[in-house]
């Protein structure tokens, strides 16, 4: 029996579907979650020592690669002097300033532990500024699991059909409305309607958590637009894209400023750090400026923020040079091998931020995504894997390509795609 397998059974037993957040249980793609031991580079090596090029990179953070030296040392280095204070360092006014200096939309910010904490706190903020209750989300978007916010949801909860979950009161998802994302005209209505009760517009400019799926047609323009008018907040949910389609995330990409920015991931260089922040005069109603009460023991911990800096510096033109043309490659030879296989499926892409979808493109919103054969996904997953190739276990995720990606990684890659998707064809 592998080593993965014998640790699942074990981990079953005292951990809900032995893991602890549901994607990675595979249950979307069917077989054993590997189990890893280490990483290094692009490359994970599991407790039986297999290896995989990876294209998970931690959901997002790993954008220089595993075990980053300079990480690592950054990390080494700030234990040495303690590992918590509960209270503030220089690090964490390093830390704002950098990332201030990188999102024109953040004038302030709140460090948090998790991208999860980050909107959460995002929205209560812009709430306690505007003074009004309802929020308007988008299907298959993903903001983490607050309670309010898991309606519709994309990312593990559409994987699991679960977008409305279990334990979270009516209540709580009362003053939440969904709309079609892309849909430009339902939002306008939605502003008609309620524009006075609207507190803010939450959105992923790039979405990752039904796939990659990109704003069309102006769409992150008219969010901002109607909010200003509405006088309701605009928070863009860069907690995936933010320092991965742009050093400054998708706003810097196509040159938009929303009210309030959540970044996580990146930022955190692969230790649990996010941040909230936007403009002066919402995040001055934040305790103890203002009524708006959020606080974490571990907020702007001094060992995540080390790791944190070490990995911005590295964000630089070349590295996200290198992204895109490792991007486009991927993208190419995927969208050769299903041509050679003659499969239903297209591939998305936004920079090193990626989807095969098994259906037909484009993928616009949540409806479209959803006719993805997720059978047929799971066995490409199951052949990738037994090739050594690591994709998200579920339809409904982005992959991502980090700097310590290689031209012949990402070759390798395609030429197993290829196997993989005529193997399928053969097999239907
Ligand atoms: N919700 C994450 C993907 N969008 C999964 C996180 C994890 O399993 O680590």
């Amino acid at each position: 029996m592998s080593q993965s397998t014998e640790l699942f059974t074990r981990a079953q037993r005292v951990i809900p579907g032995g893991v602890n957040s549901p994607v990675r249980a595979f249950r979307a793609v069917g077989g054993t979650p590997r189990f890893i031991a280490r990483a290094e580079g692009a490359y994970l090596y599991d407790e039986d020592n297999v290896k995989y090029v990876d294209y998970v990179g931690s959901w997002g953070p790993m954008i220089l690669g595993h075990a980053h030296p300079d990480v690592v040392h950054a990390i080494q280095d700030a234990a040495t002097r303690g590992t918590s204070y509960g209270a503030p360092t220089a690090l964490e006014v390093t830390f704002a300033e950098t990332i201030t200096s990188l999102y024109s939309s953040i004038a302030m910010l709140r460090a948090v532990s998790s991208g999860t904490e980050a909107t959460m706190a995002a929205i209560r903020a812009a709430r306690g500024f505007t003074g009004r209750d309802v929020i308007i989300k988008f299907e298959g978007c993903y903001h983490g699991h607050a309670d309010f916010l898991l309606v519709k949801a994309g990312s593990g909860a559409a994987t699991f059909g679960v977008p409305d979950s279990a334990g979270v009161p009516s209540g709580a998802a009362a003053n939440t409305l969904t709309l079609p994302f892309n849909d430009k005209g339902a939002l306008l209505r939605a502003f008609e309607t309620r524009g006075s009760e609207i507190a803010a517009v939450i959105v992923e400019p790039v979405v990752g958590n039904m796939g990659c799926v990109p704003p069309l047609g102006q769409f992150l323009e008219v969010i901002i637009d109607l909010c200003s008018r509405y006088q309701a907040v605009s928070i863009f949910d860069e907690v995936m894209t933010g320092c991965r389609v742009s050093k400054s995330g998708m706003q810097g990409r196509v040159g938009v400023t929303p009210d309030m920015t959540c970044l996580g991931k990146i930022i955190g260089g692969g230790m649990p750090l996010a941040a909230y922040g936007g403009k002066r005069a919402i995040m001055e109603k934040v305790a103890p400026l203002g009524p708006v009460y959020q606080a974490g023991t571990l907020s702007g911990n001094p060992i995540a923020v080390s790791a944190a800096l070490a990995t911005i510096k590295h964000l630089d033109d070349g590295l996200y040079a290198k992204l895109e043309r490792l991007g486009a490659q991927l993208e190419a030879g995927l969208n050769a091998a299903v041509a050679h296989a003659q499969i239903e499926a297209c591939v998305q892409r936004v920079g090193s931020m990626l989807t095969l979808f098994f259906t037909r493109g484009p993928i616009r919103n949540w409806d479209d995504a959803k006719r993805s054969d997720t059978a047929l996904f799971g066995r490409f997953h199951q052949g990738m894997l037994a090739r050594g190739h690591y994709f998200p276990p579920a339809q409904f995720e982005a992959a991502f390509i980090s700097g310590a990606h290689t031209e012949s990684d990402i070759a390798g890659t395609i030429a197993a795609a290829r196997d993989v998707l005529l193997e399928l064809t053969r097999t239907t």
